[in-house]
């Protein structure tokens, strides 16, 4: 009998164990990249803070409910010489009980519900002694990459939001084929780029540091590789990028001749060369190398001196760029480098013209170390 009870138990038990140890993700590890448990900002932390709070009073709930039923089922068992057909005297309701059940579980909701709707505000406006030296970007995320335009400046770049450690960094929302949404998770909890909406969040990095942020809205093939990476600087190394950011990184005469100094492209010269042509005729009708001008795909124009490639799929480095130019469609599932894009119907369009390329790998290897003179 008693084998008969517990077998089962034990083995639904385990089942749900494990169910729970698969479905808890990939890390237990609380200082990971995506981790929303290591706040290191103050929209993060307020965020934590919240999450904490609900936990505690959640977890008071389980235990107090939990503890209750567990204690009644264990006091009114049925004992060994018990008659199975004696029925207790019958209550119904206990008008105190009740009303102190429902008076608790409303407080227990407005202590989670205050900080909550203050957290909502918080993240949506600028505190007002953090507005002074805040910046400004504009993101409108794609499919699967996104743009960032600093218009207090002016130009544009690509998959790696670089701000000010320290400051307040305004980011304005926006997408044009379908919803996204921006997560920063050690920076600031998701919100959604919306078509035809203007969304709003504001982040803070207390300390400079190196971020990884994920779509969060699934938006398609390759939705789970649309990364990007947030790069939050000290005061001195953020004004020389935006300096450089600003610089123009290809002669205007339409070569697409790196202007970077010869002696520091890295390479053959005539490989760079054959590079900036290729990148004329089969990539230039996408990306644009000039940093204050914006087109379909992603703005090449300091890709040099960028840490990651694909939307901060892959680090950035030679093999893996090469592989990217090589097979995109290996690499990201249905991705539109090589296919065009989606006008604002959902149509794809392609780039005459386009299908007709087929480079070799000498060519994709001359473009490949073309981009790392892009600095
Ligand atoms: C039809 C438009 C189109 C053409 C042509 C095109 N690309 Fe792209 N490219 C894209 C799009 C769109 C993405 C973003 C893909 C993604 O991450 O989903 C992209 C991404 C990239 C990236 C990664 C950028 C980043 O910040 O992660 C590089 C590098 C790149 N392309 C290089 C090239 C080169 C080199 C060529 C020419 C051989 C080329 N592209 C031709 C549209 C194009
Ligand atoms: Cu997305």
């Amino acid at each position: 009998m008693r084998l008969r009870i517990r077998t089962p138990f034990l083995a639904a038990a385990g089942l749900a164990a494990g169910l729970l140890l698969l479905t808890v993700g990939c890390s237990l590890n609380i200082e990971g990249q995506q981790s929303a448990l290591d706040p290191k900002g103050p929209v993060a932390k307020n965020q934590y803070d919240i999450f904490m709070l609900t936990l505690y009073v959640t977890t008071f709930i389980f235990i107090t409910v939990g503890g209750a039923l567990a204690w009644v089922l264990w006091k009114f068992r049925q004992r060994k010489g018990d008659d199975p057909n004696f029925i207790p005297p019958q209550s119904h309701g206990h008008p105190m009980l009740e009303m102190g059940l429902v008076i608790a579980s409303a407080g227990l909701l407005v202590i989670i519900a205050i900080p909550t709707f203050g957290g909502i505000i918080l993240k949506k406006v600028v505190p007002e002694e953090l507005l002074d030296g805040a910046i400004e970007v504009n993101v409108v995320g794609f499919q699967w990459w996104w743009a960032f335009e600093y218009p207090e400046q002016g130009f544009y770049t690509a998959n790696e939001l670089v701000f000010p450690a320290g400051r307040a960094v305004k980011i304005n929302l926006r997408a044009d084929d379908v919803i996204h949404s921006f997560w920063l998770p050690k920076l600031a909890g998701k919100v959604d780029l919306i078509p035809g909406q203007e969304n709003f969040i504001w982040i803070m990095a207390d300390e400079p540091g190196y971020f990884w942020g994920q779509c969060a809205e699934f938006c398609g093939d390759s939705h789970a590789y649309m990364l990007f990476r947030a790069i939050a600087l000290p005061e001195d190394e953020w004004e020389e990028w935006l300096e450089t950011q600003q610089r123009d990184t290809v002669a205007d005469d339409g070569s697409f001749e790196p202007l970077l100094a010869r002696e520091d492209w890295g390479y053959p010269e005539d490989k760079i060369l054959k590079g900036a042509e290729v990148f004329r005729q089969a990539c230039a009708g996408c990306h644009s190398v000039n940093p204050r001008i914006q087109t379909n795909g992603p703005n090449l124009a300091h890709f040099g001196s960028r840490t990651s490639v694909a939307a901060g799929w892959y680090e950035n480095e030679y093999d893996l760029l090469y592989r990217w130019i090589r097979e995109p469609e290996k690499v990201k599932p249905g991705n539109f480098m090589y296919r065009g894009f989606l006008d604002r119907d959902g149509r794809t369009v392609i780039m005459p013209g386009l299908k007709d390329y087929d480079l070799s790998d000498e060519e994709v290897h001359a473009v490949t170390a073309y981009l790392y003179t892009l600095r």
